[in-house]
């Protein structure tokens, strides 16, 4: 039974390993074979370049959706401002923590929240060019890199609640740093998942996975930790 559970979550893996970018469309497909100068271990945009086309985000922050095709992932929203960004120094990650994902399929974020203009150093305003940079680390530490490019537009909206959701079996949690405040020998710090949620509405944060999954994931990492 674990064989046959195994082969048949292991030939999509394979077949679409990584992740895409669904919304903001990313600048291009960065799955391709055919194309061996596209990578998406290359930072910071898999040797995509800019196609031109810019979507429309709001000026608070907007939608962010994505594609993720391994068992786990942390992961990292980030944002550079310009018309060609080399340098993606906003974290947006939701909640300012790590992002901890669990399962296969698409995590969706109604509203990834832009920090206030003191953070930013600047204010954001109508017609203002940036390019989003999403990445997700596995347990090796190789990242993986996709970019969208946006266009600051005060009229842009979110993706509506029919459009932004999960898949079954998948769930993101915020990574935090808890403090042991019991013991008196150690002072260490443990990270773990908290859970509440890192979306402001919308989708973003659904229930754990059962444990079914997880041991299945954990067995497949070993199998698909090249890819
Ligand atoms: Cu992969």
């Amino acid at each position: 039974m674990r064989t046959t559970v195994l082969i048949t979550l292991l030939l999509p893996a394979t077949s679409l390993a990584h992740f895409g970018l669904n919304y903001p469309p990313w600048r291009g497909e960065s799955l391709t074979p055919t194309n061996t100068t596209i990578s998406q271990w290359a930072y910071p945009c898999a040797n995509v370049q800019s196609n031109g086309t810019r979507t429309p985000w709001p000026l608070t922050g907007g939608s962010v959706e994505v594609d993720l095709h391994h068992p786990w992932t942390y992961m990292f929203i980030n944002l550079g401002f310009g018309p060609v960004v080399t340098n993606f120094n906003v974290s947006l990650n939701p909640g300012g923590a790590l992002v901890n994902e669990t399962g296969n399929g698409t995590l969706c974020y109604n509203h990834v929240a832009l920090p206030g203009p003191a953070t930013l150093g600047l204010t954001v305003t109508d017609g203002m060019l940036a390019t989003l940079q999403v990445v997700t680390v596995g347990q090796t530490g190789s990242a993986l890199y996709n970019c969208a490019d946006i266009i600051f537009t005060s009229n842009a909206t979110l993706l509506s609640s029919d459009q932004c959701t999960n898949s079954t079996g998948v769930s993101a949690q915020a990574v935090s740093t808890a403090t042991n405040s019991t013991g008196s020998g150690s002072s260490a710090t443990a990270s773990g998942s908290s859970s509440s949620s890192t979306s402001s509405s919308g989708a973003g944060v659904l229930s754990r996975p059962s444990g079914t999954f997880l041991t299945v994931a954990a067995g497949l990492l070993g199998l698909i930790a090249y890819l």
